[in-house]
């Protein structure tokens, strides 16, 4: 017997999966490719939490759901707070936020993740509409700008095997070694990049002028704003020569382009105006509303589906979230005293609360300071649906086996609503709510209906319809910080803080730090201490730590991106010290 279901993991490729008498395999048709990843591929090795706990002593589930009703009316409702992650990416993990909101607890607003780069995307378009991995396969070439596919998005490699490869990256990825042209840029100067692509796009006559006369209009003004860069000596600070400038010119006039970007350009301050660049270089080639082109990002993974849950409540940022202001701090799929910024803020607000429940899978740093534990059942023994980022594919997700441990976010959520007098509809309700935005193709897979594979097709989502360029902008490449740049990327064995975390720093050999040798990373907001490996893939101004490594957050800042409310994880310069 063998039963589909699909990954629930935060990752673009939101691969369908076939579960065989325990094995997990990927689905050969579709997206999928008949592969899954290491994640999946060793997913039932790794040790969840079986029992829930109460202070440290082990107790029954019915004890720890009492537990947490009286946690809740232990205080007041605005002294309650919802924190929740993406440790599992499908649409029922919400359903907790319907409770709290009913209830009256406070939510929480903003993101770890890319919301910088999405904020700028919105500026530019008017709207999030991304570039579908289908689509990418119909290009002829295509720029990785920050994104690490052999680690985070594996099923896009099959797709891009014929293509010309263009890699915009610090550090000297596997795309990066078997590119056509790479540039081994200096981190958080890819503003300065796009511009002056765009600069020198006009001055070669190479700008897409009947798409710009159409939907992007005051194009000329864009150009006269890229005048602003001194040419040599902003070439000079970020690495990149005229002569590379050129050749990636050359590669993509008239031609299908795919800008393929990813997380690690926009954790910055000015992580929205790198985005909207880069989205302005994509407009003067126009590359909307044309098969084969655009720019792929992390789309919106929920566009195009309504939300049957009520989620009107007070936010507060995730990102700098004040625990210390609540009595009781519920935390679902999230690891905060990890994965938030600013590790030593955050464990010091959350020592102040009164209550903290961590509702998770595996144990960590936030299950270790927890006064209340409650295991979740893992995607296999629940029921739930989920949709991408980077495709516009619903899948299904079945619970396909039998466990006794834990308890799913519904059933949680179910016996809050029932305690506290919250309306709440059945599971089959919901579930048969997101299954109606979408529909099935002849590939035999069921896709979002409302979303297209070629957005933009008619214009622009801002109110003008057309692309709204910046008009201005910080013209000094900042020289203000000095130390070297901390590089946070992803890890190939760790999904963030789930699975096999990294724990070394790796640094250029030149820097004359033995390998093995124990060193301290120190930025103005902590240090931590990680022995060193050898990788002269990096630029010897970086240092890098993978996401997920213990004690990496000590490093990094909890200020959010200009005009929104997004972590910047590499805004901070770091030392090293034997
Ligand atoms: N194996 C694995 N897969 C994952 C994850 C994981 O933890 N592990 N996490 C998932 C999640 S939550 C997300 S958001 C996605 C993110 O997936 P990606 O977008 O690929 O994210 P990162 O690895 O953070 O960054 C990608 C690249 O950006 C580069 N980079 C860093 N700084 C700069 C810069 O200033 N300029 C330029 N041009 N490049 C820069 C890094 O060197 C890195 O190679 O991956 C998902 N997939
Ligand atoms: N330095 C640095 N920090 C980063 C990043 C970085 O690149 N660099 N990346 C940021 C990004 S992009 C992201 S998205 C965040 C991710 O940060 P988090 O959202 O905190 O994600 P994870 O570390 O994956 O931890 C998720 C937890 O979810 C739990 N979990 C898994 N499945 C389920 C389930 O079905 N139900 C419940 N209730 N719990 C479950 C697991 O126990 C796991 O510990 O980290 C951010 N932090
Ligand atoms: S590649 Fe991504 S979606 Fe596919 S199995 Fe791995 S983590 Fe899951
Ligand atoms: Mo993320």
């Amino acid at each position: 017997m063998s039963s589909a279901t699909a990954c629930p993991l935060d990752c673009y490729d939101a691969c369908e999966i076939v579960y065989e008498e325990g094995k997990l395999k990927g689905l050969k048709e579709g997206h999928t490719q008949g592969f899954l990843c290491p994640h999946m591929n060793h997913y039932e090795k790794y040790k969840t939490i079986e029992k829930p706990r109460y202070r440290g002593k082990e107790i029954t589930l019915e004890e720890a759901l009492l537990k947490l009703k009286e946690m809740i009316a232990s205080c007041d409702k605005s002294e309650v707070l919802h924190y929740r992650g993406s440790g599992n990416f499908a649409l029922m993990q919400e359903v907790t936020d319907h409770f709290f909101a009913s209830y009256g607890a406070v939510l929480t607003e903003g993101t770890l993740c890319d919301g910088a780069g999405e904020a700028g995307i919105i500026e530019g378009r008017g709207s999030n509409k991304n570039m579908p991995i289908g689509e990418v396969a119909k290009s002829e070439v295509v720029i990785f700008w920050g994104r690490n596919p052999h680690t985070t998005s594996s099923h896009l490699l099959p797709l891009i095997k014929d293509k010309k490869i263009i890699v915009i990256d610090p550090i000297r990825t596997k795309i990066a070694k078997s590119a056509d042209l790479y540039l081994q840029i200096k981190p958080n100067t890819d503003l300065f990049l796009a511009m002056l692509l765009s600069r020198f796009l006009h001055i070669e006559n190479g700008c897409d002028e009947e798409f710009l006369d159409a939907h992007a209009t005051d194009y000329e003004e864009y150009y006269e704003l890229t005048q602003n860069i001194r040419i040599k000596s902003v070439l000079d600070q970020i690495g990149v020569s005229l002569g590379q400038l050129g050749d990636i010119l050359a590669m993509v006039k008239d031609k299908r382009v795919a800008i393929v970007c990813g997380v690690g350009i926009q954790k910055y301050r000015d992580g929205v105006d790198v985005m909207r660049a880069i989205d302005a270089f994509a407009a003067m080639l126009g590359l909307f509303g044309k098969e084969g082109c655009g720019v792929s990002y992390l789309g919106a993974s929920r566009e195009g589906i309504e939300s049957p849950f009520n989620k009107k409540a007070k936010k507060i940022s995730k990102v700098d979230t004040a625990f210390a202001d609540f009595k009781t701090v519920f935390i679902q799929g999230a690891n905060p005293l990890s994965q938030m910024p600013d590790s030593q803020r955050v464990r010091e607000s959350i020592g102040k609360v009164e209550n903290v429940v961590y509702f998770g899978l595996y144990e960590n740093e936030t299950s270790e300071v927890a006064d209340l534990i409650i295991p979740a059942k893992s995607f296999l023994y629940k029921d739930d649906v989920r949709t991408s980022y980077s495709h516009n594919v619903m899948s299904f997700m079945p619970k396909v086996a039998q466990s006794d441990i834990g308890i799913s976010e519904y059933d949680l959520a179910s016996y809050l609503c029932k305690e506290f007098g919250a309306t709440l509809e059945s599971e089959e309700f919901y579930l048969k709510h997101f299954k109606n935005f979408a529909v099935q193709k002849i590939d035999g897979l069921w896709y979002v209906e409302k979303r297209e594979d070629v957005p933009y097709k008619n214009g622009f989502d801002t109110k003008t319809k057309e692309f709204v360029f910046q008009d201005e902008f910080d013209a000094k490449v900042d020289e203000e910080q000095s130390g070297f740049y901390l590089i946070t990327s992803k890890s190939p064995t760790s999904l963030n803080s789930q699975f096999n975390r990294d724990e070394k720093v790796y640094l250029h050999s030149s820097l004359g730090f033995g390998e093995g040798e124990m060193v301290v990373i120190s930025s103005e907001s902590g240090s931590v201490a990680l022995k060193v490996k050898h990788n002269d893939d990096l630029r010897d101004d970086c240092v890098l730590i993978y996401s997920g490594t213990r004690g990496v957050n000590n490093l990094t800042t909890s200020k959010h991106a200009l005009y929104t409310k997004s972590a910047i994880f590499q805004e901070n310069r770091v030392e090293i010290k034997r």
